[in-house]
């Protein structure tokens, strides 16, 4: 297959209640969607396929940059793919996969080799995770009546939550905890400190936790070296997050690791989250895909992979309800933005020009 047609746009989407980035806050998101054709060479089969790449990186509600996610901006990436994409019009599809190899930005990878996945028609084939496991956090504004209904509203069907810590006080956080599991003593917790914990502060903690309902807490220590000695003393298995976010991350398995939280906008391209999966999973280490606070696009995109990649885990997709509009694919909310309501930033049609003669032959006159 020959792409055929290239268009990128640019989004920015206000968030109706704040979402959390590790310990920081937004209150909007940002990102490009890229829009490609491809027509095969001969039976002139054509898709259309949109993805969105959205690095993790900008400013916070206090104006301060985020920091610990994506490491390229979005306006790098921007220009990286302005550059590229007059390069890729008219190439074979697999071009995408080389671009994906060579580019220094995780974000840009990710969408290329997923953009590659979904002209192949790898997405289709799948039905999405439509489970998902409910994100709990206290927004500064949300009142506890507000955390107690969402608590109640959850569904039968739902096994576990993740729920945030290390970001308030020791005892308002077991409260929450201990009030979530007196509402639903069913569920099991995911917990989260996003490395706000000292060794100290983690032990302390996770010494008054009820043992049994914690699958895991994601990053418990500031310094992930003393993660190891927290298992040790307290016996709750962790998560990596935010360490696979380290350029130089490699998989090593240690005692007490029990998951590691995928989020592939921030690592790469499938065949590395792929690469990546293999290895955890063949030292009996879950891997859970996670959202990097796509909109709906991309989230739709993450349920599908998820079901491939993970197909026994429930992924961490729930980040959308922030969100006041549906981008490109509905979730089901009111409004759902199309591309012809967004900022064009490039659009490329192949060149007649440029196209070989077998395609020329197949598909000549939509290129004109
Ligand atoms: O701390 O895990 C995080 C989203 C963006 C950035 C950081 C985090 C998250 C999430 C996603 O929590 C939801 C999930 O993992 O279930
Ligand atoms: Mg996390």
């Amino acid at each position: 297959m020959i792409l055929t047609s290239l268009n990128l746009y640019q989004y920015r989407l206000p968030l109706d209640v704040l979402l959390p980035v590790g310990k920081q806050r937004i209150d909007h998101r940002a990102g490009l969607v890229l829009q490609a054709s491809a027509s095969a060479n001969v039976g002139g089969e054509h898709r259309q396929v949109e993805v969105e790449i959205a690095p993790l990186s900008g400013i916070d509600v206090d104006e301060q940059a985020l920091m610990g996610f994506s490491r390229e901006t979005l306006t790098q990436v921007q220009t990286a793919l302005t550059g590229l994409l007059p390069q890729l019009c008219g190439q074979h599809i697999d071009t995408l996969l080389e671009c994906a190899e060579q580019s220094p930005y995780p974000s840009l990878a990710f969408g290329l080799s997923l953009l590659h996945a979904k002209l192949m028609g790898k997405l289709d084939a799948i039905r999405p995770q439509t489970a998902t496991v409910p994100l709990i956090y206290h927004p500064t504004d949300a009142s506890k009546d507000l955390l107690d209904s969402k608590i109640a509203a959850l569904g039968r069907n739902v096994r576990s939550v993740k729920v945030k810590v290390a970001q308030t006080s020791i005892e308002d956080e077991l409260s929450l905890i201990y009030g979530i599991l007196r509402t639903r003593p069913d569920l099991k917790l995911r917990l989260d400190a996003n490395r706000g914990f000292t060794l100290e502060q983690a032990i302390e903690f996770a010494a008054c936790l009820p043992l049994e309902t914690i699958e895991y807490i994601e990053e418990p220590c500031l310094n992930p070296h003393d993660n190891h000695e927290f298992y040790q003393a307290i016996g709750i298995p962790y998560a990596l997050d935010e360490s696979l976010n380290d350029p130089e991350y490699q998989f090593v398995m240690q005692n007490g690791l029990t998951a590691l939280v995928i989020k592939p906008m921030l690592l790469g391209s499938i065949e590395k989250l792929a690469n990546l999966i293999d290895t955890a999973q063949s030292y009996g280490v879950r891997c859970i895909i996670s959202s990097s606070l796509e909109s709906s696009l991309g989230i739709n995109d993450l349920a599908h992979l998820a079901a491939i990649l993970t197909p026994d885990e429930i992924p961490g997709l729930d980040t959308l309800s922030a969100f006041s509009q549906d981008l490109v694919v509905s979730s089901g909310k009111k409004y759902c933005l199309t591309l012809a309501q967004l900022e064009p930033i490039a659009l490329h049609v192949i060149d007649s020009t440029q196209q070989n003669d077998d395609a020329a032959k197949s598909e000549g006159n939509e290129f004109v």
